[in-house]
């Protein structure tokens, strides 16, 4: 039987593999994994707790309807970071714009972080699997001042980690801080989380593809060409693609990168950038992605050299095993 490792086992033997890093990034990192076990909590009884499932009544920036849980998700990750003291901001989906820690043991914190606290959140309501996704960064402003935008504006290829929670079937938390991808599996009788799937890696060869083929009218002829041609193409061992989306980016990438596959949310003809958020959505799987042996790009260039303009500016995605992007590709320079 493999030797049992927890995540703070973990988190602190990987720590010297992180040049920099004094324990600043061990502690962020231990962070998240209490906001999501408190998160996780909720969720597992969401259908039995009055006044957490539906909607909050409120909009985010983005224009989408505010889930109870969302909220609730997202002052628990920015009460648990902060409460840490050493991250000197945090950028969330559901905040307009960033929040700069203004206590002096933050204004001296090394990172910012930027989150997704519950992305897929429409789906609770009909008990399929949602998570958090994160992002961290090292500032760029001086250390001792207020968070500036800038800290969080920078391209992808600059993380130092990220990682996302999944709430499935179990709940397991995901990351990389450069070294590789490592997935931990909690277990709910003892509140830890235990490495459960070391060093993952994307399959090279993959059979299925996922995207809401709802917007198919609307997406440019070469990803309707793509889209087209897979039902036909036979893959190497002889079945036929398998389509799998069930809306939750974090669960449709999770089975992909284990199961060996292409996720992607194209831009539309109302929609050129797509759906999906580049700073804490786009970046941070696209890290993990390329981590994991895979690739992630807009359809142009590779995710991670974007430069951000604006928090909440939006990208389209592709990302999945390299032959699998690749050919894809070949379809959209058409
Ligand atoms: P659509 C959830 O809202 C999300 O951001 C991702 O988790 C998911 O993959 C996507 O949107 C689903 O969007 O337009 O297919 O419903």
């Amino acid at each position: 039987m493999s030797r049992i490792t927890t995540l703070g086992e973990f988190i602190i033997k990987t720590q010297s593999q992180v040049s920099y890093s004094t324990g600043e990034l061990s502690k962020l990192i231990s962070s998240l994994r209490l906001a999501a076990k408190i998160v996780n909590a909720e969720i597992n009884k969401a259908g039995l707790v009055d006044d957490i499932l539906g909607k909050a009544g409120d909009t985010n920036i983005q224009g989408e309807d505010q889930q109870k849980l969302d909220v609730y998700a997202n002052r628990k990750f920015i009460d648990s970071v902060e409460a840490r003291e050493i991250t000197c901001g945090i950028a969330s989906e559901e905040e307009d714009s960033f929040i700069a820690f203004d206590s002096p043991q933050c204004r001296n914190g090394k990172y910012v972080i930027l989150i997704d606290p519950l992305d897929g959140s429409s789906n609770i309501d009909v008990n399929v699997s949602v998570g958090t996704i994160f992002s961290i960064y090292k500032r760029v402003s001086p250390v001792g001042e207020k968070a500036i935008i800038e800290d969080f504006l920078q391209p992808g290829n600059q993380q130092v980690a990220a990682g996302y929670f999944i709430y499935g079937s179990s709940t397991m938390m995901v990351y990389t801080t450069g070294n590789g991808v490592n997935g931990f599996t909690f277990d709910p009788t003892i509140g830890s989380f235990f490495l459960s799937h070391p060093d993952m890696r994307i399959p090279e060869e993959g059979s299925i593809y996922s995207v809401n083929e709802g917007n198919y009218p609307f997406f440019s002829q070469g990803v309707r060409d793509y889209l087209k041609n897979i039902k036909q193409n036979i893959p190497l061992e002889g079945k036929p693609y398998t389509g799998r989306y069930i809306g939750s980016m974090v669960s449709d990438l999770h089975r992909n990168m284990l199961k060996g596959g292409l996720y992607m949310y194209p831009g539309t003809t109302s929609k050129p950038n797509g759906k999906l958020r580049l700073c804490y959505e786009c970046n941070p799987m696209a890290y993990i992605m390329e981590q994991a042996g895979g690739v992630a790009t807009d359809g142009n260039q590779r995710i991670l050299d974007i430069v951000p303009t604006e928090l909440h500016q939006r990208a389209p995605l592709f990302l999945g095993p390299k032959k699998m992007v690749a050919e894809i590709e070949s379809y959209l320079t058409r």
